[in-house]
């Protein structure tokens, strides 16, 4: 092998994931956040029966198997919300909106939390504080002086309690419009549109305990090292129990290759780790497809070769469409297969032949699989794959889409959803006595699209970032800008806050782990994880401001100054929110004596009636469904175009930056990277360290990034990566799954020439 040149900041990782790196890490994060002395309390209060539901990710808790539950990732984003810095209205008053416009957006969270009630003021182009009634009233003003209720977009990102996105979705529709895009419609929208066709609800099927029973595991296009990280203690054990773990990740990333659990006791103490994955397919970014197709085609031959594969029975009884399912495979030929997935059929065969011997098996999968052109259909190609051999409805099988946002799933639960289903409408209606609208409302990307073209004029945000979030930031920048009217909710102050519009307001939040006294006392909410596991979050810390308030309360009060004839009694339902839950349980299924079951530790689980193997699909059949040919749609591009996905460092959390590094993949102190094969960088007359530039194939207008820095990694042949948002300037607002919207974040065409300006590092001594 010749000797690599060096390239500053990066540094192949040796170690496992997790271990005392991790340890070493949580250390950090609390010892740059917070005073030292809460930090620990505080900690071990995460994701308890009687503390707060950890902010970080929507898996599951293990209740009663271990005390400890939190990890490094979790407690970055804990210690992230606890921080003892602040951004108050003396701060906004040294700084102009144009100054802060200049920083970047990890200077911009890390000023701290937001301390009051802020409004924008032109003409010193600075954020000034309000009183908090003051600002209801404008924002009343503002929102009745439109011409249509419909050029209002009302955002949601998913870390809202259930209480709050419900109060909000009831606001918007007593105002009249089902104008919701949510963070959901750039995540898991493939997932909310895919399975309810295939298996009539669009979330998840397995619990935890299935973990525990399962003896195949499938994990396609997540990483759940960095995500997911208390996933890692559930598949540490599973790969200890000798269960087959099979990846397919165009990146190789390390927690899915080896990882030390920190909670045990003995890996700690001898430096030791376990092997994760048992086979690991560096499967091309949106190769998926192809590959789930040739697993199928080979499982149908190993069928007609030996019979007991596929389970008859199940099929007869359970589902439609096999046949047409099962010519279209035939019809596929292995050629377009191997040359799509870059996979070799042996290795398909190989992954058939280890489902075909399991007897209960579980996919996982993520943002690979569902942020492409091709994404809903992708989804459903995993539901195939697992009805075949009747996968769910059974211990330890099932489909396990990994969440984003912590309550992500409940928020769509409760309402907020630009699609909402005639049953949810009319309980509106039967219990509130008005007439919500009944045409369907914008998701993320005609909300942005309708800000673009000047029809939408207002936009409220329940958290998030939106601007950033999104594709294209010259477009949707600019969009933010035109609003007549822009409210955020936020903990943090970030870019989408300071693209302000003619009027934009700041509302700081009381956050996970803070106290919530409203007039009947302390408050809880509560909120439903990834295995629809709801349950009640309390935070104890005292608030990072005496002004701030309660997401439910600021719905609340922009509610009442909106709506003067309201049928919503606001105030009575901020006294209490068990008030906001009996509501729920009138309006919503599934929720029955919401307050009590919520106060059991654990809290309840939300109906799956496919767990039962009931399916509320149109036919009330579970549909195998056809995927045509191997490709995504706008494919096929010509040879040298290589494909971008765009993806999360271990120390970011979505648009929030923690921190430079990317501890498992080598990457320390910076983020402007492009990760590349090493045989793609001799294609292109590349080295490892090499300056280049990216243009975007798939666009009309040009998209472009320059002076980023190739490196060399272990990634599919065709396939480069980048960190997002950084490289949404690459992602064109209109290149979308179209049957479910969602950007395809992951499979952006583009070319790359060595940089204009000038190439390369200079060669390490
Ligand atoms: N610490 C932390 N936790 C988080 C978040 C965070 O930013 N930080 N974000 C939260 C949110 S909102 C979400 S949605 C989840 C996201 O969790 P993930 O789904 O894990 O998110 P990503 O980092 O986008 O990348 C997923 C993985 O997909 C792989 N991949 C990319 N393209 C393809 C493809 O075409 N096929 C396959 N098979 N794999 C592919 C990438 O190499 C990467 O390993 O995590 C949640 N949890
Ligand atoms: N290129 C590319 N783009 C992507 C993705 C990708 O993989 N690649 N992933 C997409 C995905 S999966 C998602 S989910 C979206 C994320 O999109 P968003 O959910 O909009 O973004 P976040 O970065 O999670 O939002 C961060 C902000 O939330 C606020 N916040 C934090 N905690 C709270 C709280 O408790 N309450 C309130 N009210 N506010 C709070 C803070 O002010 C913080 O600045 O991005 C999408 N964009
Ligand atoms: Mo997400």
């Amino acid at each position: 092998m010749n000797k690599r040149r060096e390239v500053p900041g990066i540094r192949p990782y040796d170690g496992p994931a997790g271990g005392w790196g991790a340890l070493r890490a949580t250390a950090k994060a609390v010892h740059q956040q917070m005073e030292i002395v809460e930090a620990p309390v505080l900690l071990l209060r995460t994701n308890q029966p009687t503390g707060f539901d950890c902010p970080g990710c929507a898996w599951p808790d293990k209740e009663h198997r271990s005390t400890f539950q939190f990890c490094e990732n979790g407690a970055k984003a804990v210690t992230w919300e606890a921080t003892s810095k602040r951004v108050t209205p003396e701060f906004f008053a040294e700084h102009t909106v144009s100054s802060l416009l200049k920083l970047s957006d990890f200077e911009l969270e890390n000023f701290g939390r937001l301390t009051h009630p802020m409004a924008y003021d032109a003409a010193s182009d600075k954020f000034r504080p309000i009183e908090w009634e003051a600002a209801f009233e404008r924002i009343g003003e503002a929102l009745r002086g439109l011409d249509s209720p419909d050029q209002a977009e009302f955002y949601a990102s998913g870390r809202a309690s259930n209480e709050a996105a419900y109060l909000f979705q009831l606001f918007a529709r007593e105002f009249g419009t089902n104008n919701f895009p949510d963070c959901s419609n750039m995540c898991h929208e493939a997932t909310s549109t895919g399975l309810p066709q295939s298996i009539g609800i669009g979330k998840g099927t397995v619990s935890l305990d299935d973990f525990d029973h399962t003896d195949f595991i499938l994990s396609i296009g997540h990483n759940p090292g960095t995500n997911h990280p208390r996933m890692m203690g559930t598949l540490h054990e599973a790969a200890r129990r000798k269960v087959p773990i099979i990846v397919f990740n165009p990146m190789r990333e390390r927690a899915l290759e080896r990882f030390a659990d920190p909670q045990n006791l003995v890996e700690m103490a001898t430096y030791g780790s376990t092997d994760i994955a048992s086979t690991y397919y560096l499967v091309k970014a949106g190769g998926d497809a192809a590959a789930l197709k040739g697993i199928m085609k080979a499982l149908l031959a190993l069928e007609a070769e030996r019979g007991g594969v596929l389970d008859h029975a199940f099929i007869a009884e359970h589902t439609q469409g096999f046949d047409a399912l099962a010519a279209d495979l035939q019809a596929t030929g292995w050629a377009d297969i191997e040359k799509e997935s870059g996979l070799r059929r042996a290795e398909l065969e190989q992954v058939a032949e280890a489902y075909a011997r399991s007897t209960a098996a579980i996919v996982t999968y993520g943002m690979g699989i569902t942020q492409h052109n091709t994404g809903t259909a992708n989804v459903k190609l995993i539901a195939n794959l697992l009805l075949m051999r009747g996968n769910i409805g059974k211990p330890g099988a099932g489909i396990c889409p990994l969440r984003g946002h912590s309550n992500v799933q409940g928020n769509r639960t409760v309402g907020i959803s630009e699609k909402p289903t005639q049953a949810f409408l009319q309980r509106l209606e039967q219990v509130f006595g008005f007439t919500p609208p009944q045409a369907h409302g914008h998701d993320a990307v005609k909300a942005m699209e309708a800000m673009a073209d000047g029809s939408a004029k207002a936009l409220i945000c329940l958290g998030g970032n939106l601007a950033v979030a999104m594709p294209d930031p010259q477009r949707s920048f600019a969009a933010m800008k035109q609003l007549e009217l822009s409210v955020h909710l936020g903990t943090k102050l970030n870019r989408s806050h300071l693209l302000v519009g003619k009027q934009t307001f700041l509302f700081p939040v009381l956050g996970r782990t803070e106290l919530d006294v409203q007039a009947g006392g302390p408050q809880s909410i509560t909120v439903e994880d990834s295995m629809s596991m709801v349950h009640a979050s309390a935070g104890k810390l005292k608030p990072a401001s005496e002004h701030l308030r309660s997401e439910c309360a600021i719905v609340a009060g922009m509610a009442r100054a909106t709506l003067p004839g309201s049928r919503v009694d606001w105030l009575g339902l901020i006294a209490d929110y068990d008030r906001i839950r009996d509501l729920i349980e009138r309006t919503v299924a599934g929720f029955d004596d919401y307050n009590r079951r919520i106060r059991v530790p654990g809290g309840f689980r939300m109906p799956l009636p496919p767990t039962e193997r009931q399916w509320n699909t149109a036919t009330g059949k579970a549909m195998f469904s056809v995927f045509a040919g191997v490709r995504e749609r706008y494919e096929p591009w010509p040879d040298d175009v290589l494909r971008l996905v765009t993806i999360r460092s271990h120390d970011q959390y979505n648009t929030t930056i923690y921190g430079m590094d990317d501890r498992y993949r080598g990457v320390f102190g910076r983020r402007d990277v492009l990760f590349m094969n090493a045989e793609d960088l001799a294609a292109h007359g590349l080295e490892h360290g090499d300056l280049v530039d990216i243009e975007t194939v798939s666009s009309t207008r040009l998209l472009r990034m320059e002076n980023i820095t190739a490196i060399e990694y272990s990634i599919a042949r065709g396939t480069v990566a980048a960190y997002y948002p950084e490289a949404n300037v690459l992602v064109s607002l209109d290149y979308i799954d179209q049957e479910s919207g969602t950007p395809s974040y992951k499979s952006i065409p583009v070319r790359i020439r060595r940089a204009a300006g000038q190439g390369g590092v200079s060669e390490a001594a």
